[in-house]
């Protein structure tokens, strides 16, 4: 599904409420100025914004992508298509508990990147199955130059063009599993440290 003509222009930060689920149902959201412009500044806010337990599904993000989605504890997200990525599409941000979030991304696309896709800013177990990305810097980051608790399931994916990495890490006890992963033009596959637990399939 490409962007609609008809986008819902997002002027305030759309919160998904913990343990609730937002189905789009295959609309289009855009970032309106009051978010940021989708370049990359880091100040930018994102359209969606999930607290713990919240899911997202049938979502299609047009051509402001801003700060893209945050999730604040565990999130499912399913069928999400942005196809011109912000500052990048999903934050893993740190929730108030502590506590290591279980994200799962499914039967999802990402175009467009000029840096990163999924940023991870807090412990996650992070499953991504079905997915595409097109054109794009970085797939996957672990915050940079911080060490934390990581898993990585990485499973039916393409990946095109991508001009800096596929999984970025800098943390000494990332954990990665791949299955069924291709990768056509894509630096630096896994630029994570060498004690890294990486499993590829
Ligand atoms: O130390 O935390 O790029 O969430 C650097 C910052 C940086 C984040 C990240 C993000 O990693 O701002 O967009
Ligand atoms: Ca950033
Ligand atoms: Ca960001």
């Amino acid at each position: 599904p490409g962007a609609s003509a008809n986008p819902t222009v997002v002027h305030d930060t759309i919160t998904v409420k913990a343990g609730q689920v937002f189905d789009g149902k295959g609309q289009t959201f855009t970032a309106g100025s009051e978010l940021g412009d989708g370049g990359q500044s880091e100040s930018q806010k994102p359209l969606f914004k999930l607290e713990d337990g919240a899911s997202l599904k049938n979502v299609t993000i047009g051509n402001n992508g801003a700060d893209g989605i945050h999730l604040y504890g565990d999130a499912k997200i399913d069928n999400l298509h942005v196809t011109n990525v912000g500052e990048d599409a999903i934050t893993v941000k740190p929730n108030g508990a502590g506590k290591k979030s279980h994200v799962e991304i499914t039967n999802s696309t990402f175009q467009n990147a000029s840096d990163k896709i999924l940023q991870l800013n807090a412990d996650t177990s992070l499953t991504v199955d079905n997915v595409k990305a097109k054109d794009f810097g970085t797939f996957v980051r672990t915050n940079g130059g911080q060490q934390g608790n990581w898993d990585l399931n990485l499973s039916h994916i393409s990946a095109q063009n991508g001009k800096f990495s596929f999984v970025k890490s800098d943390s000494e006890g990332l954990n990665v599993n791949t299955q069924d992963i291709s990768l056509d033009n894509v630096q630096n596959h896994y630029k994570v440290p060498a004690s890294a637990n990486l499993k590829v399939a």
